[in-house]
């Protein structure tokens, strides 16, 4: 497997896709180049991010995306270039954005890939330079290659995912990502332009003592909720909570900690999108050794009925997903 490849830390993406490619069950080139064209875009995307409060670009341009939130243009912009790259890498036949209602159409109708994104989640924290992610979501298509995708595509459900993973720009710019066998995180060397092992088997801590989650909603939690979060502050556990999801779950996969978004009186389906925020998320927990529940079951069983649907999310390590769910 691409566990036992002798890979040292420091190695490319680019050389590490390629050693890992006849390792992989799904790695044909197409899924490889898919991958390196997510990479482009992440780093098209981190130049953007690094440059927007030199150019202005960042801030709210007053329309608003389909979930009616406000979108700011920094999002706009992630969103063009990650369909652009992709487009261009020719592998993906249709995308799903949380930036669009509908899926849209890469014109390469003979990609045999379909990727579900969100392109810049955290938007709240652009303008107030804290960490924000991409994530994103790589299914193989179920319709023939050759017509136009469709909805199909997009909803065989989290355990079809081939492969997931995020871009995090936080302190330095992180790619980690999964193809089902193991986890593992590159660093972007911004001198060099090229991300590099740095992060070679990611295990995900059995338990810790940071929980994360939005306690401003506290009194809109269920008691089950209230109670296992009452029981993380007389442990003394740190309360930690950027409000950039990506931010927040790196962290815990690397320290050991829960994350929580419940489902609120406002909220009952929880806030997250399940197609690309908490399926690929979820793909990352368990393939590194966490958990991912929606409360009720594992996330990544949950049957998708509709692109944009939401979820509750109870992620991170795997002790403490078990107890937080716990009726
Ligand atoms: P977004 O997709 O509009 O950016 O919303 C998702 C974000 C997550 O990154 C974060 O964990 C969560 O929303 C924070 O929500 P809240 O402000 O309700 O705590
Ligand atoms: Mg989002």
């Amino acid at each position: 497997t691409a566990q036992e490849l002798a890979l040292p830390v420091g190695v490319t993406l680019d050389r590490f896709i390629m050693a890992s490619q006849s390792a992989f069950p799904y790695a044909t080139g197409e899924l490889s180049q898919l991958l390196r064209d997510i990479a482009i875009a992440g780093k098209i995307i981190n130049r953007e991010i690094n440059r927007a409060g030199l150019v202005d670009i960042a801030g709210g341009n007053g329309t608003e995306n389909v979930q009616g939130e406000n979108q700011q243009k920094l999002d706009i912009v992630a969103n063009i270039r990650f369909i652009r790259a992709l487009k261009n890498g020719g592998e993906v036949c249709a995308i799903l954005s949380e930036e669009e209602e509908d899926i849209i159409y890469t014109g390469n109708e003979h990609g045999k890939y379909v990727v579900a994104m969100d392109p810049l989640d955290g938007s709240s924290n652009i303008d107030v330079n804290v960490s924000i992610g991409t994530i994103f979501s790589i299914y193989r298509r179920v319709t023939p290659t050759g017509s136009p995708a469709t909805m199909d595509d997009f909803l065989q459900g989290g355990r079809k995912q081939v492969a997931a993973g995020y871009i995090l720009y936080g302190s330095s710019t992180m790619l980690v990502f999964s193809t089902g066998d193991g986890v593992n995180g590159f660093t972007l060397d911004q001198s060099l332009g090229e991300f590099i092992l740095s992060h070679k088997n990611i295990s995900s801590p059995n338990n810790g003592t940071i929980f994360s989650v939005n306690e401003g909603n506290y009194y809109s939690y269920l008691p089950s909720v209230q109670k296992y979060l009452d029981n993380c502050k007389q442990r003394g556990y740190s309360a930690r909570y950027i409000g950039s999801l990506v931010g927040d779950f790196h962290r815990n996969l690397l320290k050991g900690g829960i994350y929580l978004y419940p489902s609120t009186k406002k909220d009952p389906k929880g806030k997250l999108r399940l197609l690309y925020e908490c399926y690929p998320l979820a793909f990352i927990a368990e393939k590194s050794g966490g958990k991912a529940s929606d409360g009720f079951g594992a996330i990544l069983d949950i049957v998708p009925t509709s692109g944009h649907q939401r979820s509750p999310i109870y992620v991170g390590s795997a002790a403490m997903v078990k107890e937080s769910v716990q009726p």
